[in-house]
C-alpha cells in the first residue's frame, strides 16, 4: 500500500497529489497535524516537512524526490519529457516554482 503523509493545504504536497493521480497510483492519505508532524516525518525520513511517500518499504521525502522516485519506478504516463534539453528546462522551471512557493505560503 502507498501512503502521503501530508498536510492537505500545502502546495508541495498537492504537487505530489497530482504526480500520483497522473500516473494512476492509488494511494491513502494520512494527513498530519502541523508542527507535531515532525515526530513523525523525523522517524520516517529523517525531515521537518512534508510530504512523504511511502511505497511499499520505499520511504521518499521532498516533493521533487518523490516525482523522480515515481518517474524513474512507474513508467506509465510520463511527468518529465523524453528530450534531454527539455527534461532540463522542465527541472528548472520545477526548482524556480518549488523557491517561489515558499514566498506564496508566507504571503499567505
Ligand atoms: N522542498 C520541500 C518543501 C516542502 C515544504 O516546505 N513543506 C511544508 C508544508 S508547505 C512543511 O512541511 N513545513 C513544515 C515545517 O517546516 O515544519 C518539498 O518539495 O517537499
Amino acid at each position: 500500500m502507498r501512503t502521503l503523509y501530508q498536510f492537505p493545504i500545502s502546495h508541495y504536497c498537492e504537487k505530489t497529489r497530482w504526480h500520483l493521480d497522473h500516473k494512476g497510483l492509488d494511494f491513502q492519505v494520512d494527513n498530519l497535524f502541523p508542527g507535531l508532524h515532525r515526530l513523525k516525518s523525523k522517524r520516517l525520513a529523517d525531515i521537518v516537512t512534508l510530504p512523504i511517500l511511502k511505497d511499499g518499504e520505499q520511504v521518499i521525502g521532498d516533493s521533487t524526490q518523490i516525482a523522480l522516485y515515481l518517474e524513474q519506478t512507474y513508467a506509465q504516463a510520463p511527468l518529465l519529457p523524453e528530450d534531454a534539453a527539455q527534461r532540463a528546462e522542465v527541472l528548472a522551471l520545477e526548482a524556480y516554482f518549488d523557491r517561489l512557493g515558499v514566498h506564496v505560503r508566507r504571503w499567505l
